[in-house]
């Protein structure tokens, strides 16, 4: 059946993998992003899409009311996805302001524009942050979706502030909302501050790996394109004003995944830097996915062992991706996260 999609964030990580998703398994929909390309946005990522018919792009900020009301005239979405977010809880941690505007007051803007024109769905892009963290010495423990919210960090906090607000548009205005609630994603295109891509970058370079306090932090590992089968599985079978988490009971501390990475580039352990914590730092993250797995059939498909080798070989023959990203001013935000750590 023929349906336009609008996504917002269509130019980041996950945003992408999901708008190249959508283009490959469902030939009759359209396509249309809605991204003002941050610094976490590569214009080259989008390269291949923009040549597609079905592929519509927009750069636009969801902040600014004025101008996402008029893509929402103009193109009439049946469905959107909210990714676009600021995502990096580091730097939540150093300018907490804008992650507040965009992360919150921007979602407010896309699903007022959704109440105005009318959808079929809005879908809210979460994470298991929002539920805080669970001790080391109980992996009996995991996120249910019932978990009290208990944010750690301002990205956390504003991204359940958003999660709220959309199940709130639903109660008070009737607004058809899903939410889902992911664990760390891996995967190609993802900007190189987050763990995996920048262990990846600097263990290519011979760089030293900066990992945070004993590197015994847990965090629960999702292949990017499984994240996005989850997604269009709660959009085609999820039920509106629910709540679904997606993992994949892959739990790694980051150590293990800086060796993992290391051993598969053929580096020495010794490019290891232990380095002051995180504020805050989340000791665990662990999601229970049962739910979407009895009511949407879903399950992830990428094991980690494979995922991470088809990750690394991606970024090593992708090297002029990742060189267009860390120029600039990711130098700079390099030296002020890790210079004096
Ligand atoms: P990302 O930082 O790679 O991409 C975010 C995209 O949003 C970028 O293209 C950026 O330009 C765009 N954007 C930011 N502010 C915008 C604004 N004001 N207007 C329009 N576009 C804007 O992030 P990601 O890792 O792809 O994450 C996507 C979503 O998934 C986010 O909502 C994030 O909270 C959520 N999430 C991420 C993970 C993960 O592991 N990366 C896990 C769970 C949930
Ligand atoms: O240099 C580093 N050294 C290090 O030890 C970096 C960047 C991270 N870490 C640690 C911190 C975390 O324990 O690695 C772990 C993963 O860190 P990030 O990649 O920053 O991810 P995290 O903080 O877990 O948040 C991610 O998962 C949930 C995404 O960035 C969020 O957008 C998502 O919602």
């Amino acid at each position: 059946m023929k349906k336009t999609i609008l996504v917002t964030g269509g130019a980041g990580f996950i945003g992408n993998c999901f708008c190249k998703l959508i283009l490959k398994e469902r030939p009759d929909w359209k396509v249309v992003n809605v991204d003002c390309l941050t610094y976490a946005a590569n214009p080259s990522t989008i390269r291949e899409e923009m040549k597609d018919p079905r592929y519509v792009f927009y750069r636009e900020d969801i902040r600014r009311r004025e101008g996402i009301f008029e893509i929402f005239k103009k193109e009439r979405p049946d469905v959107v996805v909210n990714f676009a977010a600021e995502s990096h809880v580091d730097r939540s941690i150093e300018d907490p302001g804008l992650f507040l505007q965009t992360n919150i007051l921007g979602t407010q803007v896309v699903m007022d524009a959704c109440r105005a024109f009318g959808v079929e769905r809005f879908h809210q892009v979460g994470t298991d942050e929002v539920y805080g963290d669970l001790p080391l010495d109980r992996p009996d423990l995991f996120f249910h979706e019932d978990t009290p919210i208990r944010t750690s960090s301002p990205y956390s906090t504003s991204k359940a502030a958003a999660d709220l607000l959309a199940l709130a548009y639903h109660r008070t205005y009737g607004l058809p909302v899903t939410v889902s609630r992911c664990s760390n994603n891996y995967g190609p295109y993802q900007f190189p501050e987050k763990l995996i891509p920048l262990m990846i970058h600097n263990a290519t370079h011979d760089k030293e790996l900066p990992v945070y306090g004993k590197g015994l932090n847990v965090r629960d590992w999702l292949y990017v394109e499984d994240h996005c089968r989850g997604i269009l599985a709660v959009l085609e079978k999820g039920k509106v004003g629910e709540v679904y988490n997606l993992g994949g009971h892959n739990e790694k501390s980051n150590i293990e995944i800086v060796k993992i990475i290391l051993s598969e580039l053929g580096k020495p352990e010794s490019l290891i830097r232990f380095v002051a914590d995180r504020k805050g730092h989340d000791q665990r993250y662990a999601i229970d996915p049962s739910k979407a797995t009895a009511e949407l059939g879903w399950a992830p498909t990428t094991m980690f062992c494979d995922g991470i080798k088809l990750t690394i070989a991606w970024y090593k023959e992708n090297g002029w991706w990742l060189d267009e990203c860390t120029s600039g001013d990711y130098l700079k935000y390099y030296d002020k996260m890790y210079g004096n750590r």
